[in-house]
C-alpha cells in the first residue's frame, strides 16, 4: 500500500508538471484563472476551503484534482480546513464523516447507485457549505470533477442542488492499438501505452488519461484492437496490462482486453479452438483465473469473431453464443463480462451486407448468458458520415445490446477535419425503433429501460493517440468529451456539450462561444454534404479510407467496392433495399419499416440508402436528383467556407496557438472537401450525363486526375 502510493505521488507530480501552455495537452481540464474579475470575486467568496475525509487513492486524487483545480481557476491556494466556517467544501462518502451521515437524504442515496453522488449548497451549524458526497469513493471523485467544471463553465454555484448517476453502467474506450504500438484508424500518433516499457515505466501521460476519462464518467478502457494479438493474455502483457490497470483504478477505469478466439491454439498449444470442446473450456477458465491474478477487478473481454477474417466459433461449426457463453462462464465468477461484437458479414454471402448481422445474431436472442453483451455500430455498415440506425436496436429483447460508436474519424476525414460528433451521436440515440411502439428509442435499449436488463453498455473506439493534443485536431477532443458525457447522460444535448467543451478548452466569452459552436454544430451535416449526401456510403479510398474514391469496384470482395453500394448506372442512383430490391427495410419494426420504404416518407438524408432513384426523380426542393445531389457536395464546400471565414473572424481574441491549428486545420479540410466533391460529382456526372447546373463553379480538375491519385502511405 505504502509502495502505491509513492507511486501515486510521482504521477502526481508528473501531472502537475505537465498542466503547463496551450498546445491542448490539458485537453478540457485546463484549470486557468478565470478572467472576469467579478466572477472571481464571487467564486472565492464561495469557496474558502474544503474539507475531505476518507484515505483510499481515489479520494487522493479527489482532493489533488480540487486542489489543482480550485489553485488554477480562482489563483489562490484553497486548503484543507478542520473546521466548518462559511464557504468550506465538504467531501467525501456518506459514512466517512458523522456531518456528512448527519446529511444524508434517504432519498438521495437509494437511486444513485455506486457511481452517483449530490452537489448541494446547505447550511450546517449556522454555516453555509457546498456538500459533494456520495456512496463510494468514485463517486466523491466524480462529483468533484463536476463542480470544478461548473466553475470552468461560469455557472451560478450559489445555490447548489445537483444529483446524478450514469443512465449506462459500462461506458467504455474501445483502444484498436496494437502491441507494436500502431493504431488501427488512429490518426493521432502512436498508441498511449508504451507496451515495451511497462511494467517498470509508467509514463505520466496515462495518469492525465485516466482524469480526462473519470472527468466525463468513462469507467472502462479495452486497451488493445479488437483484431486482436493473442500474445496480450500471455503473462508477458499481463503484467503491463497490470501497471495501468493499478494507474487507472483510482480513477475508476476498469481495464478490459480484446481477445482472439483462437488463442488457445496459439498460445495455449491446443488442436482447435472449438467452444464446446472441455479441453478448450478448461483453457479459458485458467487463463481467465490467471487474468485475474494480475488485474483483480479486470473488466472482461470484447470479442470480434467471425468477421473480417477474424476466427471465431463458426470456424468449428458453432455459434456466436456457444462461442461468447464459454467465455462467458469462465468469467462469471470473478463478475467479467464479454462484449461480443456483431458487426459479421461474410464475403461469400451475397445477400445485402447491411442485413447480414441482423440475420445471424436474431435468432440468437435469449441464448446469451447473463453475462454477455452484443455490441452493435450504430449503423448496419460501418460507421458512416451517416447511416440510418442499426436494425438489430430493437430487435433483440432478450439481450443486452451495447452501443458501438466511432469517436476516431475513419469515414469523418481523419483528424484533419473539423467533424463535431456529438450531434451524430444524439441523431443515433434519439431514432425511435418502435419495438415496443412511440418512444423504444435507440437510448432506451441500449440503457436496458426499455427490455429491463440489468446490464449497460456503450462504447467509443478512441480517437486518441502519442500527438501532444491527443487526438490530432482540438476538435477530436470535444468528440471524446461528448462521447463520456452522453455515454453517462443519453439525455444532455449536442448544443450544450459542445457550449461546455468549448468553455472549458478555448473560451468562455459568449460571443466566441457562440461562433464557436456554430461551427461545430454545423460541422456533421456539411461533412455528409461534402462526402456522401442523401444516404450514399461507402465510397471511400480503397483500403486506407482516405479521400474518395466512389469509382472502387473489381475486387476481391464485391462488398468493399464502392460500386456495390451506390449502384449508379445511366438511369440512376442509389441501394434499392425496399422490397424489390434487398428488402433491408423490413428489418425494422413498422412504422419506421414503412417509412424508410416509402418515397413520400423516406427522410431524404437516406434517401439512396434505401431507394435506387432516376437522375431526373423529383426531389422536395423541385429540382432533379442530379441537381440535387450537387447542390448537396457544393452546399458541403461551402458550408467548409463558413466555418473557416467564422474561426478566422476569431483571430486576435482567442488564443494564438489554438487559432493557428485550427486554422491550418481548416485549410486542409476546405482543400479536401473540394476534393470530394469534385471527384464525386465528376464521376457521377458519367452515369447522370447531365451538366452541373450553372450557377456552381466548375470543377478545376479532371475525373482522371483524382482518379489517378495515390496515397501508398496513407494512415489507416
Ligand atoms: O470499419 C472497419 C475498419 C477496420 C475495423 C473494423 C471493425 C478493427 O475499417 O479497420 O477493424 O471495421 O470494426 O472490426
Amino acid at each position: 500500500m505504502r509502495k502505491l502510493f509513492r507511486l501515486w505521488s510521482i504521477l502526481l507530480i508528473g501531472f502537475n508538471c505537465l498542466l503547463i501552455g496551450n498546445d491542448g495537452y490539458r485537453l478540457w481540464l485546463k484549470y486557468d484563472q478565470i478572467d472576469d474579475p467579478a466572477v472571481l470575486k464571487t467564486y472565492r467568496k464561495l469557496i474558502k476551503g474544503y474539507s475531505f475525509s476518507g484515505n483510499s487513492a481515489t479520494i487522493a486524487a479527489a482532493e489533488q484534482e480540487l486542489r489543482t483545480g480550485l489553485k488554477g481557476l480562482l489563483s489562490r491556494e484553497i486548503s484543507p480546513v478542520s473546521k466548518l466556517r462559511n464557504g468550506v467544501i465538504l467531501l467525501g462518502t456518506w459514512d466517512s464523516d458523522s456531518r456528512l451521515a448527519e446529511l444524508r437524504l434517504a432519498e438521495d442515496s437509494a437511486w444513485l447507485g455506486d457511481e452517483g453522488y449530490i452537489i448541494r449548497s446547505v447550511m450546517l451549524d449556522r454555516k453555509r457549505v457546498i456538500v459533494i458526497a456520495a456512496e463510494h469513493d468514485i463517486g466523491v471523485l466524480y462529483g468533484v470533477f463536476h463542480f470544478l467544471r461548473l466553475l470552468q463553465t461560469r455557472q451560478n454555484i450559489d445555490q447548489l442542488d445537483i444529483a446524478e448517476s450514469p443512465k449506462i453502467q459500462l461506458r467504455l474506450l474501445n483502444h484498436w492499438d496494437n502491441l507494436d504500438r500502431t493504431v488501427e484508424r488512429g490518426y493521432a500518433g502512436f498508441s498511449l501505452w508504451d507496451w515495451h516499457k511497462l511494467p517498470d515505466y509508467i509514463h505520466p501521460y496515462y495518469i492525465d488519461y485516466a482524469r480526462a476519462n473519470a472527468s466525463i464518467g468513462i469507467n472502462g478502457t479495452v486497451l488493445n484492437n479488437v483484431n486482436a494479438d493473442p500474445l496480450v493474455i500471455t503473462p508477458l502483457y499481463l503484467e503491463k496490462v497490470a501497471a495501468l490497470a493499478d494507474v487507472f483504478r483510482p480513477y475508476g477505469v476498469r481495464v478490459y482486453l480484446s481477445v482472439k478466439f483462437s488463442a488457445p491454439e496459439e498460445i495455449g498449444g491446443l488442436p482447435n479452438a472449438d467452444p464446446l470442446d472441455k479441453q478448450v473450456r478448461r483453457w479459458w477458465r485458467d487463463k481467465v483465473a490467471e487474468i485475474y491474478r494480475y488485474v483483480p477487478d479486470f473488466g472482461g473481454f470484447l470479442v470480434k469473431a467471425n468477421s473480417e477474417g477474424q476466427p471465431g466459433p463458426q470456424g468449428y461449426g458453432r455459434s456466436h453464443a456457444d462461442g461468447a457463453n464459454m467465455l462467458a462462464e469462465a468469467l462469471a465468477p470473478y463478475g467479467g463480462v464479454v462484449m461480443w461484437r456483431a458487426f459479421v458479414y461474410d464475403a461469400d454471402n451475397k445477400e445485402d451486407r447491411s442485413k447480414q448481422a441482423y440475420n445471424e445474431f436474431t435468432p440468437l436472442d435469449g441464448k446469451f448468458h447473463a453475462n454477455v453483451l452484443v455490441q452493435v455500430k450504430n449503423g448496419p455498415i460501418d460507421f458512416q458520415p451517416r447511416e440510418p440506425f442499426h436494425p438489430l436496436f430493437g430487435a433483440m429483447p432478450e439481450t443486452p445490446l451495447m452501443m458501438e460508436f466511432q469517436i476516431t474519424q475513419e469515414y469523418l476525414g481523419f483528424s484533419t477535419h473539423l467533424v463535431y460528433l456529438g450531434t451524430l451521436f444524439k441523431e443515433v440515440l434519439n431514432a425511435d425503433t418502435y419495438a415496443k411502439g412511440e418512444g423504444s428509442t435507440v437510448a432506451k435499449v441500449i440503457d436496458g429501460l426499455l427490455d429491463q436488463h440489468r446490464l449497460s453498455g456503450i462504447a467509443g473506439v478512441a480517437n486518441t493517440g502519442t500527438d501532444r493534443n491527443w487526438t490530432g485536431h482540438l476538435f477530436g477532443q470535444a468528440n471524446w468529451y461528448v462521447f463520456g458525457r452522453l455515454a453517462w447522460n443519453h439525455q444532455l444535448i449536442a448544443e450544450v456539450m459542445a457550449e461546455e467543451w468549448i468553455r472549458m478548452t478555448i473560451s468562455n466569452n459568449p460571443e466566441e462561444v457562440s461562433i464557436i459552436e456554430e461551427i461545430m454544430l454545423a460541422s456533421r451535416e456539411n461533412t455528409v454534404n461534402y462526402m456522401t449526401p442523401l444516404g450514399l456510403h461507402h465510397i471511400m479510398g480503397w483500403d486506407h479510407h482516405y479521400g474518395p474514391a466512389p469509382w472502387i469496384k473489381d475486387k476481391h470482395r464485391d462488398d468493399w467496392t464502392s460500386v456495390y453500394y451506390h449502384r449508379a448506372d445511366r438511369d440512376g442512383i442509389g441501394f434499392d433495399r425496399t422490397a424489390t430490391g434487398s428488402n433491408a427495410v423490413s428489418q425494422y419494426h413498422p412504422p419506421v419499416a414503412e417509412i424508410f420504404a416509402s418515397l413520400e416518407k423516406c427522410p431524404e438524408k437516406y434517401l439512396l440508402w434505401f431507394h435506387h432513384l432516376d437522375w431526373d426523380y423529383q426531389m422536395r426542393s423541385g429540382r432533379t436528383l442530379w441537381d440535387e445531389l450537387c447542390f448537396r457536395y457544393y452546399q458541403g464546400v461551402e458550408g467548409v467556407r463558413e466555418m473557416q471565414a467564422n474561426w478566422n473572424s476569431l483571430e486576435g481574441q482567442i488564443d494564438e496557438e489554438q487559432f493557428r491549428h485550427v486554422q491550418s486545420m481548416l485549410r486542409i479540410q476546405l482543400k479536401e472537401a473540394i476534393w470530394w466533391r469534385n471527384a464525386c460529382v465528376l464521376y457521377f456526372q458519367t452515369f447522370a450525363q447531365r451538366p452541373i447546373p450553372a450557377e456552381l463553379e466548375k470543377p478545376d480538375r479532371s475525373l482522371e486526375y483524382y482518379q489517378n491519385l495515390k496515397f501508398p502511405y496513407a494512415p489507416k
